[in-house]
């Protein structure tokens, strides 16, 4: 049989685990363990409740470093969009009142070190492509299967964000989102959500505008310190990244995964956040089984 040398999405029982968890505080890896099921419980409870499961020092510091050192090392080759978006990352469309959710631009200045920059024994492609954290965080969320996202360059990027810049209010293109940060700020750099701010079935344009037009009743700030793991339904919570400050950049590790493991973001979705698309993008822009805006 062909030794595998480098983990890969399909066969992930290479990867050591504890080089990045704290196994005795997280045995995420046992399914008999009375603290895993703590675990999954508290994020379903945290999920329930606000739109996210927080889990503080998920990750080791070592492996913190490391994707550190991997971020900065791949920083300018992130791709800076400079691009007007509205929540959707759709087109403008004139025939709609002008104070409509989807006519709502603000300038997106933030950027991705897109996933296919990654070294090949990158501790986040690890933790992405690791079966037992798709398991643990499928079971956090209550719902499954989820798959990693074919989606070839937001599966898991770095998002980077450099003094002055902003990331405005979105839905994203794919269901689930982990996010565990990598590098804060001096200042600012703040994530703050609406939690499930629109369903399946109901895009909430209402509530939506209110939240666009400065209203802060339903809007909820996720304080993250390196090495947190945050679990988020990013396509029905809509979110953005306050304008951040200070000679550090904030950098912050996005792995997302997905209830269809076939689509890929739009065309548009994928020139908008990662700078270009690619054939696969065209060739699997096909509705949408849900019906929602993006
Ligand atoms: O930078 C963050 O915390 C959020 C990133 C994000 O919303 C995204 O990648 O879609
Ligand atoms: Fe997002």
């Amino acid at each position: 049989m062909k030794k595998i040398i480098s983990p890969s999405t399909f066969s992930s029982f290479e990867i050591r685990l504890d080089e990045f968890i704290d196994l005795e505080e997280f045995p995420i890896h046992d399914l008999t363990n009375p603290r895993r099921e703590l675990l999954v419980n508290d994020c379903r409870k945290d999920l329930e409740k606000w739109g996210c499961a927080h889990i503080p020092n998920f990750i080791t510091n070592s492996a913190i470093i490391k994707m550190k050192e991997e971020a900065f090392r791949l920083i300018n080759s992130s791709r800076r969009a400079h691009k007007f978006v509205n929540p959707y990352l759709t087109e403008d469309d004139s025939s709609l009142p002008e104070d409509h959710p989807k006519r709502f631009f603000e300038e997106r200045t933030s950027s991705f070190i897109n996933s296919d920059l990654l070294d090949r024994d990158s501790v986040l492609r690890k933790i992405y492509d690791s079966d037992v954290m798709v398991h643990f965080v499928s079971e956090c969320l209550n719902v499954g299967p989820i798959y990693r996202w074919a989606e070839p360059l937001g599966r898991n990027p770095y998002s980077v964000m450099h003094n002055g810049d902003y990331f405005p209010w979105h839905f994203d293109g794919n269901d689930f989102t982990v996010s565990i940060l990598v590098n804060e700020s001096n200042d600012g750099g703040v994530f703050e959500y609406a939690p499930d701010i629109r369903t399946p079935k109901n895009e909430n344009f209402e509530d939506v505008k209110k939240v666009l037009q400065g209203g802060r009743d339903k809007v909820r700030i996720l304080s993250l310190k390196t090495g947190d793991l945050q679990i988020f339904k990013g396509r029905y919570s809509l979110h953005r990244v306050t304008v951040a400050r200070g000679d550090e950049p904030r950098i912050i590790a996005v792995p997302t995964y997905v209830t269809n493991p076939y689509l890929v973001n739009r065309p548009h979705h994928a020139e908008a956040f990662y700078g270009r698309s690619m054939p696969i993008h065209h060739e699997r822009n096909l509705e949408r089984l849900d019906n929602l805006t993006d």
